[in-house]
């Protein structure tokens, strides 16, 4: 059984807890367990290091901003191949590139308000869960 990370982000928390709950069917339907669940506001110290690859980037402070700006949704998910699973689920991270049907392509508004995140690689599920859940 493998773990995985996932996170809404925090532009659907704050549209209520309706998306919240469409988005966590969606992902138990596909047949993940959830073994860890929270809503809370991530420290920016904690943001900054959760998004470490991208330092130095253009877009890097804007997606520190805004991920830290207001409560996010926590998840640890548990499944075979969790963590391809759940990235095929969430489809491509530009919404406008998400397969129909996949999370970003029904919730996603944009390249940086893509509605939520889900792990790359099972390097990245471990570091990423090791600095959520600890
Ligand atoms: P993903 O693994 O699908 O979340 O995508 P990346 O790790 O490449 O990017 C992390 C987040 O940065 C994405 F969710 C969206 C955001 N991003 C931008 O805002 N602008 C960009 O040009 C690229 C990514």
């Amino acid at each position: 059984m493998q773990q995985t990370y996932f996170m809404i982000k925090p532009e659907i928390v704050a549209a209520g807890e309706q998306k919240i709950g469409d988005i966590l069917a969606i992902v138990n339907r596909a047949g993940f367990r959830i073994t860890g669940l929270a809503m809370r506001t991530l420290p920016r110290e904690l943001v900054e290091d959760f998004y470490g690859e991208h330092r130095g980037k253009p877009f890097y402070g804007e997606l520190v901003e805004y991920i830290a700006g207001g409560p996010v949704v926590t998840v640890r998910l548990e499944r075979e191949n969790a963590v391809a699973a759940l990235r095929e689920l969430i489809g491509a991270t530009n919404p406008a590139e998400a397969a129909i049907g996949t999370i970003r392509n029904l919730y996603g508004a944009s390249l940086q308000n893509n509605a939520v995140h889900a792990s790359a690689n099972p390097a990245d599920a471990e570091r990423e869960l090791g600095l959520i859940f600890g």
